[in-house]
């Protein structure tokens, strides 16, 4: 099947960095001789000290190691921060842009050096010191960049938690990760509403619920006061109130760790994923120059929030590291209306744009009036992440967005690669709308069929990578077994994305989807484990199962399938009760889109519920259930198809 496929645009291709020979054969040098290639890239980044080691990494079942750069030092925030000093001093590094339309802010990189090297003197007067860990729980502003940076800076693991997450997220967080001091703001803005966070964080740690907190630190951004803890809470304005500037940033392993993010699986412990300092500060900050094909002089603007990596390898790392002024959006794209985006690129001559097809959805539904009072003349690149883009989402962005003269990268990439893989670099090749294209430098893709079987020519299969790049995560926190097990078992010597794929016969990769228990909603990851066990906590739930089914604006909805405990009345109010439930317990980016009442759930003779089944119903394609001889009792399942709620 040969796809529709658009050209480069004359003046991208005029003045990128690649041109379908030149990435073709610097991809050829990364997969000869991968240890001369990143030596060679790793000159990037400022060591303390050099490097002699490069790459030592084994897939092998037992012998699981990745290591990158092993022997050189250096510091993320030096490279964020400091090199920048001589040169780009004066230029701005952080565009904000609030919630509301006139509230904006420019912060260059010597007053972004004075922030965070202040707010680092303060962290160290809480007792925070290399190697302790210190969460983060804020609303997208200046001070979460200078917050992550200053932990990097002393050499403090830092995990942020996206600000959707409710109070038990963030005790599961905070305790799986051991955080000293948790880092905070009484509010944060969307829409034109204000968003409490500090109450959240004050639920999260009430009774001794998160043992290792010692201190909180709150932001105060709005005007909106809340009781603060004596002894344990603290301003941040009043912490920096007597910090000085000067705080040498601290030499840290290639090897050492940078953050800890957690992220779902298809079990219902969230994983903390683990990202070293050399490797991924090398990784994130090559991706980001190629990938966007940065010039010095670019406005970048990723629409992502701080508390998911892309947030972290392409808000903060990556740009800061490459002296690219790297914009930060408070509010939505809806509000005050779908102009907003538009506007915010012609008010801040924005030159490339990073955003998720779940927004690009939400702004199409509304027709044109998402490029109403802009003109969007200043782009000249665009992004999507998150989710696999329709091509009626392609389409729309590249036109009405895009005026049919950016082209639009569509990074394919997760949590734990740390940095984009696979896609459209400009201006290696066409792009293909629904295209991740092709994979970034030192990258080996492949597809492989269940049994694990190399899969050659245009096909289908699991998507799996051969060989390690630096910026793959290292482990998860805690949980060394566990990081092998999920990425490393199912396919031997190779690392296991999770996702399904189809290569064509060009050889271009078109991202499938996810075939594990991971859903994704408006481009967030969430396991059907987590949601199921946030139901099942409630005392009217004997048994709940949660599948996805295809959302036109949000990708994927979420089905939950409900069994009441003996005596409960399965009503609309307890529906209503449950929706809140789930809102509250988890975050309101796991709200269900359906609950069905259950009488009981489609089960295998050894009690595994048969989700596969769950999924057609959800997705009204019960005429064909496949396999069914293996139910226990084959009749739940015509009930659950008479009662089905997606029609
Ligand atoms: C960066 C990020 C990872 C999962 C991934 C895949 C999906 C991300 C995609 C895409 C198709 C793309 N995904 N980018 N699917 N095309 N361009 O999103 O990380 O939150 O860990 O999610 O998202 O299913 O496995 P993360």
């Amino acid at each position: 099947m040969s796809a529709l496929s658009y050209p480069m645009p004359e003046a991208v291709k005029a003045s990128a960095r690649l041109n379908p020979q030149t990435y073709a054969e610097k991809y050829q040098q990364s997969i000869a001789d991968p240890e001369a290639f990143w030596a060679e890239e790793g000159k990037r980044i400022s060591w303390f000290s050099p490097y002699s080691q490069v790459k030592k990494t084994n897939f092998a079942p037992g012998e699981l190691d990745i290591q990158w750069y092993a022997d050189g030092t250096l510091n993320a925030c030096y490279n964020c921060v400091d090199r920048h000093l001589s040169e780009r001093g004066d230029k701005t590094a952080i565009i904000w842009e609030g919630d509301e339309v006139d509230v904006q802010k420019h912060i260059t990189f010597r007053e972004l050096h004075e922030e965070v090297a202040r707010f680092a003197n303060g962290l160290k007067k809480l007792g925070v010191k290399k190697g302790d860990r210190v969460a983060i729980y804020m609303p997208m502003v200046p001070e979460a960049a200078y917050a992550m940076l200053a932990c990097a800076r002393l050499g403090a693991v830092h995990s942020v938690i996206f600000a959707g997450f409710s109070p038990h997220a963030i005790a599961d967080r905070v305790n799986d990760c051991g955080a000293k001091v948790i880092i905070t703001s009484n509010e944060g803005r969307r829409g034109g509403k204000g968003v409490a966070l500090k109450p959240n964080v004050d639920e999260a740690l009430s009774g001794d619920a998160c043992p290792t907190i010692e201190h909180v630190v709150v932001l105060k951004h709005t005007d909106v006061d809340f009781d603060m803890h004596a002894g344990r809470d603290v301003w941040w304005h009043e912490l920096i109130g007597d910090c000085d500037a000067d705080c040498p940033p601290e030499v840290m392993q290639a090897e050492d760790p940078l953050f800890i993010l957690y992220t779902s699986g298809s079990t219902g412990k969230p994983k903390g994923v683990v990202h070293t300092t050399g490797g991924y500060m090398v990784y994130a900050s090559m991706t980001h120059e190629y990938v966007f094909d940065i010039k010095e002089d670019d406005v970048y603007w990723c629409a992502a929030d701080v508390g998911w990596i892309t947030g972290h390898s392409y808000i903060v790392y990556g740009p800061l590291a490459n002296g690219t002024t790297t914009l930060m959006f408070e509010g939505v794209p809806t509000y005050p209306d779908v102009s907003r985006i538009g506007k915010v690129v012609d008010k801040h001559q924005v030159n490339i744009l990073y955003t998720a097809p779940t927004a690009i959805r939400a702004l199409m539904a509304k027709g044109d009036a998402a490029a109403k009072g802009s003109k969007r003349d200043s782009l000249r690149i665009m992004g999507s992440v998150g989710e696999p883009i329709n091509p009626e989402a392609w389409e729309w962005y590249y036109k009405i967005i895009g005026n049919s003269k950016c082209p639009i990268v569509d990074t394919w990439w997760q949590t734990e690669t740390g940095g984009i893989l696979i896609a459209p670099f400009p201006a290696a090749t066409d792009m293909k709308p629904g295209s991740a294209m092709l994979p970034f430098f030192g990258v080996k893709p492949a597809l492989v069929d269940n049994e694990g079987k190399k899969l050659t020519g245009a096909t289908e299969g699991n998507l799996i990578i051969e060989d390690s790049w630096p910026g793959q995560a290292r482990t998860l926190w805690n949980d060394h077994e566990r990081f092998e097990q999920t990425y490393f078992s199912t396919y031997k010597n190779v690392y296991f994305t999770g996702d399904g794929a189809r290569v064509d016969e060009d050889g271009h990769f078109w991202i499938t989807g996810r075939v594990d228990d991971v859903l994704n909603v408006s481009g967030h990851r969430l396991g059907t484990a987590e949601i199921e066990s946030a139901l099942v906590a409630h005392e009217a739930v004997a048994e709940a199962a949660v599948v996805g089914y295809p959302h036109d604006l949000k990708g994927q909805g979420i089905y939950v399938y409900v069994t009441v405990v003996d005596g409960v009345e399965a009503n609309d109010e307890l529906r209503k009760t449950l929706v809140q439930w789930v809102r509250k317990e988890l975050s309101p980016i796991a709200t269900p889109d359906h609950i069905q009442w259950a009488p009981g759930l489609p089960k295998t003779r050894s009690g595994k519920i048969m989700r596969r089944i769950l999924r057609k119903i959800a997705s009204n394609e019960y005429s064909n259930l496949g396999d069914t001889s293996t139910l226990a009792d084959p009749s739940v399942v015509d009930s659950l198809i008479e009662n089905r709620l997606n029609r």
